[in-house]
């Protein structure tokens, strides 16, 4: 349907900074592989090109946190993602990496061909050096207070407590990360792309060319060229990168945005030495697949070095998602907020399609969507047993039932069988417009209508009531039925390969032959098939729980571990500490102190005396639950008046993060007066 001889789609390339979630999938590899899948199925030849993106601050400041080298960590996380995808059937053509030599030598020569043609302004600007480690500091190195909220531990480029993105000189007492010094500024030079000499060439091509792109691409491209742009640097004083291919550069690489695009390039070089008709040809089409943060990168500072290259074509389109949600929250790496590919297929082994659905039908294809695991659960049990799993098993079942997967032939048919026949190829249609057109939810709706169709058609004509007395008329409605599944099979290969296989293998065809899709006799009379398998199981209440609770517990360890511990008090002696009369003593009555809220009034068994004391715990414990308790308790602290009650002594309580307070008990029951010292 399009008008071009071959297509390559990228996809963002993951930094190699940590394993992959659903949230990449959602954005970019799911609907990417569904398109590929879609194209390679018509026949079209087309490249799905991806790859890990390995240079960045983040990776060197792992590294060093880790105490490890960066190619340490980005081998390790590369092939973490690597085999993620594999698993959940991202089809690449090539996953490679921005590491490997041929990437190096690819965005060297970039830069210098640019450089060449005197595309780069060089600028001296003042930046921030950290002298004890004798070098200069990306803002994300530099920590302090934030300027808006004054909270400390913002970053140099942002502070992640109040989300206002900073520059490092904002900073109030700002501190290097590497060394923990007072950072100086200091000159340094940088190669600049000047994207304002672009700006007139970006609106024309974009605003004007390429109304069609999704309306937030758009948009987001239209507000970045309105506000003016400025040049860029593409170069960063860092020692983890590909080197500045110039005299005088020495300590300085390529900025990680301007080599991770030209990965693309060295990814397809690597794959086939016929990479350059995919990337120059004009009848080439080249597709970006990315998630809304890169899309300035992508629509904006790409193609301009694109076109001050000269040679190469220019995107078509970047279909760009927004975000996925995950509960309710943004999903958060370093809040280890996410739903891991890898720990996925541990809980659910083999279920890769079913998260394939989930997250396209929910894709954040027009605005940020949200991942629930009551949604997955519904979506598995409600659609894909209940609907498409349901339907095939029973077209395979009864077919080996009644005719022992010999398929029938449709000789009569009924107005209402033409109808169902006809409203195959409509469905088929609009899988395909709605595949075209990058949408993709809308696209697996309707392959799903599919097969609601089908099990529309069985429950209204009902051929096990009449496989006796209407023997002719039961052909015919299994005949129907098995072209549905069989239609099934193909519609289903984009979304859920795995499941399309198992499908196909039903229907002894094959399922990668988009051309066949809405044939209505795609099965002849005679044909065999196979015998029923398993597509979906239920997933059950208690398995959503793990899930849930996992993600509850993640939620208190970051309210614990984002409390900061009191600042530590003045030293006492060993005398000073000693004067205090610490025991373990049994609560044995307690009640709460009238027109309180916090107050209740223990009578506790010291060993020494029994004794009365109050203690603001009220919010924490019913007081039929407490008595019995051994706690711990100072006993020769002064007698104070509280609310009218001489209270003689005071509980210890451990206070949480979130406020709450817990008893300090000793592990095994002692004898009440035991000293705690
Ligand atoms: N690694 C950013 C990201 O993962 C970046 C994409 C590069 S695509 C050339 O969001
Ligand atoms: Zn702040």
């Amino acid at each position: 349907m399009n008008k071009y001889k071959r297509t390559i789609v990228t996809t963002a390339l993951p930094y190699a900074n940590g394993p992959v979630h659903i949230g990449h999938l959602a954005g970019v590899y799911v609907p990417a592989d569904v398109y590929v899948r879609y194209l390679r199925s018509k026949g079209e030849d087309v490249l799905l090109i991806g790859g890990s993106d390995e240079h960045g601050v983040p990776i060197t400041l792992k590294a060093k946190n880790e105490g490890v080298t960066p190619q340490d960590i980005v081998d390790r996380y590369h092939n973490i993602i690597k085999k993620s995808f594999e698993e959940f059937g991202i089809s690449f053509d090539i996953y490679s990496r921005t590491t490997t030599e041929t990437h190096y030598r690819t965005a060297s020569d970039f830069f210098k061909t640019l450089y060449e043609k005197g595309e780069f302004i060089e600028k001296e600007s003042e930046q921030y050096y950290d002298e004890e480690a004798k070098q200069f500091l990306a803002d994300r190195y530099i920590t302090g207070t934030c300027p808006h909220c004054h909270k400390e531990g913002a970053y140099g480029d942002q502070c992640e407590s109040c989300g206002t993105s900073l520059n490092a000189t904002d900073l109030i007492n700002p501190k290097s990360m590497v060394s923990g010094s007072v950072p100086v500024m200091k000159t340094t030079k940088h190669w600049y792309l000047p994207l304002d000499k672009y700006e007139a060439f970006l609106k024309k091509w974009i605003l004007e060319d390429h109304k069609e792109w999704k309306a937030n691409v758009y948009g987001q491209c239209k507000s970045w060229i309105d506000q003016g742009l400025q040049p860029r640097a593409v170069s960063r004083d860092l020692d983890w990168g590909v080197p500045v291919p110039v005299k005088g550069a020495e300590g300085k690489v390529l900025y990680v945005w301007f080599d991770a695009p030209i990965g693309y390039i060295s990814a397809t070089k690597e794959l086939t030495p016929e990479w350059e008709k995919y990337w120059k040809d004009p009848e080439s089409r080249l597709l970006h697949f990315i998630g809304k943060d890169n899309i300035v990168f992508h629509c904006i500072v790409f193609p301009s070095m694109l076109k001050a290259e000269g040679s190469y074509n220019l995107p078509e389109n970047v279909p760009a998602n927004e975000f996925l949600n995950l509960e309710g929250d943004k999903i958060s790496t370093s809040r280890n907020w996410a739903v891991w590919l890898h720990e996925y297929l541990i809980d659910f082994k083999d279920k890769q399609d079913i998260l394939r659905y989930v997250l396209t039908a929910t894709a954040p294809e027009t605005k940020d969507n949200d991942f629930t695991w009551k949604e997955f659960q519904a979506r598995n049990n409600n659609e894909l047993v209940a609907v498409l799993g349901n339907f095939v098993n029973r077209v395979v079942v009864l077919t080996q039932k009644y005719y022992s997967g010999v398929v029938p032939s449709k000789s009569i048919l009924e107005d209402f069988d033409t109808r169902v026949l006809n409203e195959i190829v409509d469905i088929v249609k609009r899988v395909e417009v709605s595949l075209e057109h990058f949408k993709f939810r809308d696209a697996l709706k309707e392959a799903m209508n599919l097969a609601r169709l089908g099990n529309k058609y069985l429950a209204d004509t009902e051929p096990w009531k009449i496989i006796k007395s209407d023997e002719e008329r039961v052909k015919t409605i299994m005949n129907i039925s098995l072209q549905i599944t069989a239609n099934l099979a193909i519609v289903f290969n984009p979304f859920l390969p795995f499941t399309s296989l198992k499908i196909a293998s039903m229907m002894n065809i094959d399922n990668s032959k988009w051309i066949n899709v809405g044939e209505i006799d795609m099965l002849a009379p005679g044909h065999v098939i196979g015998t029923p398998e398993l597509l979906f199981e239920k997933i059950e209440d208690e398995q959503i729980q793990v899930q849930l609770d996992r993600l509850a517990s993640t939620k208190n360890f970051n309210a614990m571990s984002s409390k900061v511990a009191v600042p530590l008090k003045d030293d006492v002696t060993f005398d000073e500490f000693s004067k205090m009369d610490i025991r373990i003593g049994t609560i044995l009555e307690a009640e709460k102190v009238a027109k309180t809220k916090k107050l209740l009034k223990l009578l506790v068994d010291t060993g020494i005396d029994k004794r009365t004391v109050v203690s603001g715990i009220a919010e924490f414990f019913e007081p039929e639950d407490i008595i019995g308790k051994q706690v711990s308790m100072i006993v020769n602290l002064a007698p104070r008046n509280i609310k009218g009650i001489e209270s003689r002594g005071m509980i210890l309580m451990a206070e949480d993060a979130d406020g709450s307070l817990t008893f300090v008990s000793p592990l095994k029951k002692v004898i009440n007066g035991s000293e705690v010292r």
